[in-house]
């Protein structure tokens, strides 16, 4: 891709409205709707999945469910992944929700192929690598039109208000290497599916508890892009508080490891 392309081409920009952040705020996540153009997603589906054939080939049952299921780093294979983590549309969300300073802290595929029918149990992205200041926020690209029946995310709106949920030995830095599965206990009453459109974006606080079921869809994949921001500044809680390596991508931070990491990759 050239870097020279008009990122309006790809990628749709709109801020949130005050109203829009204060729902945020209360209920810890918010719906964007269409994000990616039609180009936009075309490129994005061809790039990201260039990289998963290379490294995962078909579903296949027996196999782990880190490998059916993660790819990470994605931006360093995708340069039109790369240009939306670090120029798109969510840079500007996570500037109204985080303030000025911010960094990508996770950029990863999360699939769920037909055929993989394994849930994915409730947690807080907060949970699996918990970063202070705690206002980390979670964005999901649907490369594929996701619902219920193929395994789309599930929310329990407002959860994110009671905090940082310990999810004790499950929390460590040896764990999260090992990718020991969390399963913490949740209202299921209060939980909402938030289907999503090929191309729409919805976003959530590191807090907020979130599951999916399989994908029991005979026909259809469930192909999502995640990418996460945070706090220019943010440590990693379970890594004795070193900062978290992560671009940054807008405004500044006193971590001198922060500021070069990555500052070179275009
Ligand atoms: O891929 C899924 O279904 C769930 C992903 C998820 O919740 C996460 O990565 O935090």
């Amino acid at each position: 891709m050239q870097g020279s392309e008009n990122l309006r081409d790809l990628f749709i920009y709109k801020a949130l409205s005050d109203a829009q952040v204060q729902q945020y705020n209360e209920l810890g996540y918010h719906r964007y709707g269409r994000i990616l153009t039609d180009t936009g997603l075309q490129r994005m589906r061809e790039e990201c999945m260039a990289a998963w054939r290379a490294d995962k080939g078909e579903f296949d049952p027996n196999k782990t469910w880190l490998h059916n299921a993660l790819l990470v780093n994605i931006h360093h294979r995708s340069s039109v992944v790369r240009r939306y983590y670090f120029e798109g549309p969510l840079v500007d969300v996570a500037e109204q929700l985080l303030g000025p300073n911010i960094k990508g802290a996770t950029s990863q595929l999360t699939f769920k192929m037909r055929g993989n029918n394994k849930p994915f149990h409730w947690h807080q992205d907060n949970g699996y690598g918990q970063l202070d200041p705690y206002n980390a926020i979670s964005c999901l690209t649907a490369l594929d039109h996701a619902d219920v029946e193929n395994g789309c995310l599930w929310i329990i709106p407002g959860s994110h208000l009671k905090g940082q949920v310990d999810v004790g030995a499950a929390g460590t830095a040896e764990a999260k290497k090992a990718w020991v599965e969390i399963k913490l206990d949740a209202d299921e009453t209060k939980a909402l599916p938030m289907p999503l459109k090929a191309g729409e974006c919805l976003f959530f606080h590191g807090w907020t508890l979130h599951k999916s079921e399989g994908n029991l869809s005979k026909d259809r994949d469930r192909r999502i892009l995640f990418l996460r921001y945070a706090d220019a500044d943010a440590v990693e809680v379970y890594n004795n508080r070193a900062p978290r390596l992560g671009r940054l991508v807008r405004g500044t931070t006193k971590f001198p490891e922060v500021r070069a990491f990555e500052a070179d990759l275009a």
